[in-house]
């Protein structure tokens, strides 16, 4: 899974995505420095990895990390190449969750690409690329699939897309099943995929307002390194910020994605994994390692919060806490996994 940073040039791209993976990605006053993608990995912070580092004091303690991807900005006509638009579009087929950025914040030494501070405007001119990027494709499937019999379904379904998105809508409404809605993405369209709005405020309270967008100040941020956690939510709540920060955005992408955690203790590491929701004990398995599932006997699978309460393994053993199954066992948000292999 990957999180692709999309927004226009000059709103702080490569600064958040320097905040989520502390990859050192250049940022600069004038537009256009991102030319290349930059790639990192962000960790998801975890309160229950914590509580169970406490308990067992492994050497190592490894939080799940997801793939963030910092793309070139945006501007009007990147859908005919205008800007780094062909780059730009590539790149963003490649992700599974849009993470658009969207400039909320005033400041005369770093320009503003269409001067004011003007968050609707902005972040319509994005998605209307995106929009039009989609109709393109779409257009060029439609010729093709017409001329096949066979691809009636598709055919609709090409036509019900095109026709919501020229109507300027940028999301899909509730009539897509699961399914269509990832056949659209498989065609490489964008609007489909799912996105978070981040508004980029100033580090002091400001009315700039946009509906359903997260609200975060990177200014705030690049200064909140040398306070505790309590301190951080107390100024972020000043300033009007959502109290969680840069770490919530991840969060928030692991629930956008479908995502949840599962833990494994090996020796002297304790470590937390990343799976799609509905995986079962065998995939969790595979993510671990090939070896371990190809040889997959049974997992050993307790609540990370009932193996806290128990103390330790043995205790959540004995009192049933611990249950072994098999590889069709669906993994639940915060299990830990004993896997026992061949
Ligand atoms: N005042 C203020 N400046 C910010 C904020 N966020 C980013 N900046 C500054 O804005 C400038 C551009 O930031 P970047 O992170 O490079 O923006 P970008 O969206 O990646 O820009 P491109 O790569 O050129 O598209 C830099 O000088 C940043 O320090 C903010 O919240 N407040
Ligand atoms: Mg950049």
């Amino acid at each position: 899974m990957r999180i692709g940073i999309v927004g226009l040039p000059n709103v702080g791209k490569s600064s958040i995505f320097n905040l989520l993976t502390k990859a050192g990605a250049a940022v600069e006053t004038y537009p256009f420095t991102t030319i290349d993608a930059n790639r990192g990995m962000a960790v998801l912070a975890d309160h229950t990895l914590d509580r169970l580092g406490q308990m067992l004091s492994p050497q190592k303690l490894t939080l799940a990390q997801i793939e963030v991807i910092d793309i070139a900005g945006l501007i009007k006509d990147a859908h005919k190449g205008e800007g780094l638009g062909n780059r730009f579009l590539g790149h963003i087929r490649d992700v599974d969750l849009l993470l658009h950025v969207i400039r909320g914040f005033a400041d005369e030494n770093i320009p503003h690409v269409f001067d004011t501070v003007d968050p609707c405007r902005d972040a319509e001119i994005v998605l209307s690329e995106l929009a039009l990027a989609d109709l393109e494709i779409v257009e060029r499937r439609l010729a093709k699939q017409r001329k096949k019999p066979q691809a009636c379904d598709e055919v609709q379904l090409l036509e019900r897309y095109h026709s919501l998105t020229s109507r300027g809508a940028f999301s899909l409404n509730d009539s897509y099943t699961e399914d269509e809605t990832l056949c659209l993405r498989l065609w490489g369209l964008l609007i489909p995929r799912p996105r978070i709005d981040v508004l980029n405020l100033p580090d002091r309270c400001s009315s700039v307002e946009l509906r359903g967008a997260y609200r975060l100040s990177v200014g705030l941020e690049e200064v909140l390194d040398g306070f505790d956690p309590g301190e951080r939510e107390e100024l972020r709540g000043e300033v009007g910020v959502d109290n969680r920060g840069v770490g919530g955005l991840v969060e928030e992408g692991r629930k956008v994605l479908g995502l949840i955690r599962f833990y494994t203790i090996k020796g002297s590491e304790v470590r937390a994994w990343l799976i799609t929701e509905g995986s079962t004990a065998h995939e969790a398995a595979a993510k671990i390692h090939t070896d371990i599932a190809d040889g997959f006997i049974k997992a050993e699978v307790v609540g990370a919060g009932d193996l806290i309460e128990a103390g330790s393994w043995q205790e959540a053993s004995g009192s049933g806490k611990m249950k072994v199954e098999g590889k069709d066992y669906v993994v639940q948000d915060q299990d830990v996994l004993l896997v026992k292999f061949r």
